[in-house]
């Protein structure tokens, strides 16, 4: 009877529509023989406060839960439940934080428990609201579709949503994802969903939308980012994975889903555009090999391959000739700077995700080690620069520069924003990429 009991609640569990009530696991029930009485014990995932709110929410519901056994148990008297809580599956999530606390520069973590959370989370749960960060890029919009469409495919009732003012970046037009499902407006109903965030580095840039994961009562963060802060109430951070579509490929492997078609599709382009077209330092076998496959599952290579990359706005041409004609070489070429104007994007019709991939010209530059590329944002509202950084070399993490401006992301990929000029911030980059030259090299 203990486990009918059980089974009852963890079926209705999900069902109450109490926001208080976060990610609750029932582990077990003891009635007492006379059915009079029932302790419920249930773990609850997240801090504190969660747990706490998430009982109340369940004292709340006793009468409705009682109901339901009465109901389904045909029973004639319900036993009076009374809600305990239960730490032992709590500790092993703390424990596994703890580890990852202790040693952050150790060795490579195991992430079988966090993926294990993940994927109970995803299975457990029935609504969602999938978002990734502000600015996407093709990992960030492959990434959220796959995750939409796969929660959908399991029965899942799921939202996709990235808010911000910005358009969508262009070479992801053909995807149509206002047509499959993406709002730009944060729905009425977000609180109450489970937050699933993909590719972000921050909480501050999901869903470009701020506070979102504050309002959230649990959180899913699956990343790719080695300084990911583990923001969510469950986390799955593969610092050596190519890209988030590639954690998320692991992912619906262990929910036991094969990609359709256009799930693979949307995760070819997270793979694609991440390892810059399978050829930055990223580019493991593995990733290789999951391009195979998923090729295999049906992602048309020449429908992404024209769709991101031979798609390009005049426009962004244009816009692209301004960064080149402005382009310099500091500190005998090790550095490439250049700079777009807030004017500039009103003179050639372009806007501000027009500005992507023209960092990716700059630091092909022979003898360059760092590029960088600062515009103003074309917008009001936004900080005066943001400024993107790229490294070519291991001796220079532009991760840490980006960090010391309050920005972030990989060693080499990173971006901050600032309201310094363009000089200041080029001399700040210039300082940095030094110091970080002169400790590699023993000056
Ligand atoms: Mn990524």
């Amino acid at each position: 009877m203990n486990e009918a009991i059980r089974q009852v609640l963890s079926d209705s569990l999900p069902t109450l529509k109490d926001p208080r009530i976060g990610f609750v696991t029932v582990t077990g029930v003891e009635a007492t023989t006379d059915f009079e009485h029932a302790k419920v014990f249930v773990s609850v995932l997240g801090a504190e406060d969660e747990r706490e709110r998430s009982l109340a929410g369940l004292e709340a519901a006793r009468g409705v839960l009682q109901a339901q056994i009465a109901r389904e148990l045909r029973l004639r008297r319900t036993p009076v439940l009374t809600f305990e809580y239960d730490p032992t599956v709590e500790r092993g999530v703390q424990l596994t934080k703890l580890i990852d606390e202790l040693a952050p520069e150790g060795p490579m973590p195991d992430t079988a428990d966090d993926m294990a959370a993940v994927v109970a989370a995803l299975r457990e749960r029935d609504r969602f609201l999938v978002t990734s960060h502000e600015a996407p890029d093709g990992d960030a919009l492959g990434s959220l579709l796959a995750t939409g469409l796969a929660l959908r495919k399991l029965g899942k009732d799921a939202v996709m949503f990235l808010g911000g003012p910005a358009p969508l970046p262009g070479e992801y037009r053909f995807l149509d994802l206002p047509a499959r499902g993406l709002l730009r407006e944060r729905p009425d109903d977000a609180s109450e969903r489970v937050l699933v965030a993909v590719d972000c580095a921050s909480a501050e840039r999901v869903g470009a939308e701020p506070g979102l994961v504050d309002a959230s009562a649990f959180t899913i963060n699956v990343d790719h980012h080695h300084d990911n802060p583990r923001f969510g109430d469950v986390n799955l951070v593969v610092e050596e994975a190519s890209s988030t579509g590639e954690v998320l490929a692991d992912v619906f492997g262990e929910l036991g889903l094969a990609p359709t078609p256009d799930i693979a599709e949307a995760l070819y382009i997270a793979l694609v555009t991440d390892t810059g077209r399978f050829q930055y330092a990223n580019t493991t076998p593995k990733a290789l090999r999951l391009a195979a496959e998923l090729v295999e599952a049906g992602a048309d290579v020449n429908r992404v391959f024209q769709g991101v990359y031979e798609n390009v706005q005049f426009a962004k041409l244009k816009l692209l000739a301004r960064a080149l004609d402005r382009a310099q070489v500091l500190e005998g070429g090790e550095i490439v700077v250049s700079h777009l104007l807030r004017g500039d994007f009103e003179d050639v019709g372009a806007t501000e995700p027009y500005s992507e991939g023209i960092i990716d010209v700059l630091r092909s530059v022979e003898g360059s080690l760092v590029s960088a590329l600062i515009r103003e944002p074309p917008r009001d509202g936004a900080p005066a620069r943001k400024i993107s950084l790229r490294s070519s070399a291991d001796e220079v993490d532009v991760s840490a520069i980006a960090r010391k401006s309050g920005g972030g992301g990989h060693r080499e990929a990173s971006g901050f924003s600032s309201d310094l000029s363009i000089e200041e911030i080029t001399e700040f980059i210039v300082r940095e990429v030094a110091a970080q030259v002169g400790v590699a090299r023993g000056e």
